[in-house]
């Protein structure tokens, strides 16, 4: 197996945290008070979320699958061999459906896991190599930015970057002035990592029923809710924090002016949060709420525009009988 496998690890310097902080800092000062989404996967929240998967509310994923069963050997025919190249990899469940399509195309086939979370990377390489034997797998440990900034050099077979599960929907929009937002950094930064000929593998939850959406992100076993006030316990371990997840209540709403779920913390009363290792103090009112993550919900004209404007051109695209999920092939 080892001869197949590799790890490049993208955030190994001491004081790395440090500067990770940054993010936390600026989140927190801002009104409303907000944290990076990132920050939810560590090693229990990457296992809380993929019992979020699981949850019969939570109809993304098994959407996102059943699509994914339909389309992979076209999306292989399409594109021909390719490196596969996964952000956010997580437990690689429905990129499965993928790889099972590649190898069948493509003698040697190269998959590259992009994960923050490095417990969850590891376990979900060493399974695929038992279980994927032309299969090489070299997993990358850091952020989207870092892992896009180190891609390895492209070798004969062009790449397919594999965005999935509707997380480019945690990207804001929103424009501060004349800076550019989330989102139109995410793409800037992508198409400066591919080459013209690269693809790019985008899947995405679309606008639907309100009810529909706040029952997936407010499910009744309560889930949510621990994988949301799962962030404060990342923080107290990353900064030295004294958040107390007692004092703090999930809450999950749709806005629909910006087409959007907004997740918040609720502080139950006024307290101060001592952030050490920041040399930071938070102080919140009672009733104040923190927005921990957005999930956008795309109209697939208005996405396929957006990706124009950044040289991504739709190849193809492919959705549930209902139009609740879809998954986009783009090219550059
Ligand atoms: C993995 C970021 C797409 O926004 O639906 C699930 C995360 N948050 N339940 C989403 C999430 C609450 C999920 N993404």
């Amino acid at each position: 197996q080892s001869d197949r496998l590799q790890w490049i690890v993208l955030n190994p310097h001491p004081g790395a945290s440090e500067r990770e902080g940054a993010d936390v800092l600026e989140g927190l000062s801002q009104t409303p008070k907000t944290l990076p989404c990132r920050y939810f996967y560590d090693d229990l929240g990457s296992l809380l979320f993929e019992q979020i998967t699981e949850l019969p509310e939570y109809y993304p994923t098994r959407l996102e699958q059943q699509i994914l069963e339909h389309s992979a050997a076209a999306i292989a025919q399409r594109t021909g061999p390719c490196d596969l190249i996964e952000l956010g990899s997580g437990s690689s469940r429905k990129t499965r459906l993928l790889l099972d399509a590649y190898c069948e195309i493509d003698p040697h086939p190269t998959y590259y896991p992009i994960d923050v979370s490095r417990g969850i990377l590891k376990q979900t390489a060493h399974r695929l190599l038992t279980q994927y034997l032309s299969l090489s797998v070299v997993g990358l440990a850091g952020t989207y930015r870092q892992a896009l900034e180190h891609l390895p050099a492209p070798d004969q077979k062009p790449r397919l970057l594999m965005f999935l599960g509707s997380t480019l929907g945690n990207l804001d929009t929103q424009r501060l002035g004349q800076a550019p937002s989330e989102q139109d950094v995410f793409f800037q930064q992508v198409t400066s990592a591919l080459n013209p000929g690269d693809y790019l593998l985008l899947g995405v939850d679309l606008q639907k029923p309100v009810t529909v959406l706040e029952r997936a992100y407010n499910d009744s076993q309560g889930i949510t809710a621990q994988f949301n006030l799962n962030i404060l316990r990342h923080l107290n371990r990353a900064f030295a924090g004294t958040f107390n997840l007692d004092q703090f209540t999930h809450c999950a709403r749709y806005n629909p002016l910006e087409h959007q779920i907004e997740m918040y913390l609720e502080s139950q009363r006024q307290q101060d949060v001592w952030l050490r290792t920041l040399d930071f103090t938070l102080t919140l009112q009672p009733g104040e709420q923190i927005r921990t993550e957005i999930s956008r919900k795309f109209e697939v004209e208005a996405l396929t525009a957006t990706l124009l404007r950044h040289h991504l051109q739709r190849v193809n695209l492919w959705q549930d009988q209902q139009g609740w999920f879809a998954v986009l092939l783009f090219r550059y």
